[in-house]
């Protein structure tokens, strides 16, 4: 009993752990899945996997950079190199968007997969994305 309850524990902090930083990113709940199959979301948008977890992409490398902090830096960055600011796929054009507020728009991108996913362009930037 006393071990389920452990695992339980652990298992729940993972959890926390991922969603908790949905929050400091706008739209971080709504983040568009751009795999051809598959859920509508993606559910880390700073990991490579699909479902969480995951290596960071590039995405989460530059969210780490920046203290897991949307700053302004990181909003005018396009990590994935696909041409689009992060700020721009994730419905803060602007860039004022802060924790807690609405962002202007819904996400129409994955700041860290290129987009189309299948472009020739993209192709040595989503080597390690896994739909
Ligand atoms: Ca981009």
């Amino acid at each position: 009993m006393m071990m389920r309850l452990v695992l339980f524990c652990a298992i729940l902090s993972v959890s926390f752990a991922y969603s908790g930083y949905k929050q400091y990113i706008p739209n971080g709940r709504n983040v568009p899945n751009p795999c051809p199959h598959g859920k509508a979301t993606w559910s880390a948008a700073g990991h490579t996997d699909s479902h969480g977890g995951g290596a960071r992409n590039l995405f989460g490398m530059d969210f780490a950079s920046s203290a897991h902090v949307w700053t302004h830096d990181l909003c005018m960055t396009d990590s994935d190199l696909d041409g689009k600011r992060n700020g721009e796929e994730l419905g803060d054009p602007h860039c004022k968007w802060s924790p807690g507020q609405t962002p202007d728009s819904a996400a129409t991108g994955h700041p860290g997969i290129c987009e189309p996913i299948n472009d020739p362009k993209c192709q040595s930037v989503n080597l390690h994305i896994v739909c």
